[in-house]
C-alpha cells in the first residue's frame, strides 16, 4: 500500500547532479491518455527544473504500454540521447491481458538495460483502478512522473561519471 514514505515525489533539488549538458528520450504510451499525459508534464517539468534544455527532450508516442519497449528502442539508438524515460499506465480489467502487458513491458524494458550502455526508467503505472492511476498521477500520492525524472537525471549522471573514468 502506498503511503507518505515511499511518495518519493518530493526530492531535493539541492542533492541533484548537474542535468544541463544531458539529453532525455521519453516515450509515452496513448492509451489511458489522461494519465500518461499527466507523468510525462511530470517528467517534462522536473527535467526543465533541473537545468535540461527544452529542445534536449525528445518525445515520442506509442500506442500502448506493450509498445513502449520498441519506442525506447528507437530512442536508445539515437546517439546523442543519455537515458530514456518510459510512460505507461496499464488499468487491470476483467481479463489476463493486464497481466501480460505488465509483464511484456517490465521484462523487455529491463532487456534494454542490460543490452545498452544507456539507462532506461520505469515509468509505469499498474494499477488495480483509475483512482489508484490518478493518486499516482499528480494526486495524494504525488507523480510517479516526477520520479521517473529524477531517476533518470541520476542514472544519465552515473552513467556519465564512470564512462569517463
Ligand atoms: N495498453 C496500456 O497501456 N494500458 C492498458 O491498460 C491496456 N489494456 C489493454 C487491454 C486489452 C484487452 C488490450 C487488447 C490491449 C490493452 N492495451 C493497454 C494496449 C496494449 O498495450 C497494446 O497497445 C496493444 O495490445 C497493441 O499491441
Amino acid at each position: 500500500m502506498a503511503t507518505q514514505l515511499n511518495n518519493l515525489s518530493g526530492y531535493d533539488p539541492d542533492l541533484m547532479p548537474n542535468a544541463a549538458d544531458f539529453t532525455f528520450g521519453v516515450v509515452v504510451a496513448e492509451w489511458n491518455h489522461e494519465i500518461t499525459e499527466s507523468l510525462w508534464q511530470g517528467v517534462k517539468d522536473t527535467l526543465i527544473q533541473n537545468g535540461v534544455k527544452e529542445q534536449n527532450i525528445i518525445k515520442i508516442d506509442v500506442p500502448g504500454s506493450f509498445e513502449l519497449t520498441f519506442g525506447a528502442k528507437i530512442l536508445l539508438d539515437k546517439p546523442n540521447i543519455d537515458a530514456v524515460i518510459a510512460l505507461g499506465c496499464v488499468i487491470r480489467g476483467e481479463t489476463p491481458h493486464f497481466e501480460y502487458i505488465s509483464q511484456a513491458v517490465s521484462n523487455g524494458l529491463t532487456q534494454l538495460n542490460v543490452m545498452y550502455r544507456k539507462p532506461v526508467i520505469f515509468g509505469v503505472l499498474t494499477t488495480n483502478n483509475l483512482e489508484q492511476a490518478q493518486d499516482r498521477a499528480g494526486g495524494k500520492y504525488g507523480n510517479k512522473g516526477v520520479e521517473a525524472a529524477v531517476a533518470a537525471i541520476k542514472m544519465a549522471a552515473l552513467n556519465a561519471n564512470f564512462t569517463s573514468m
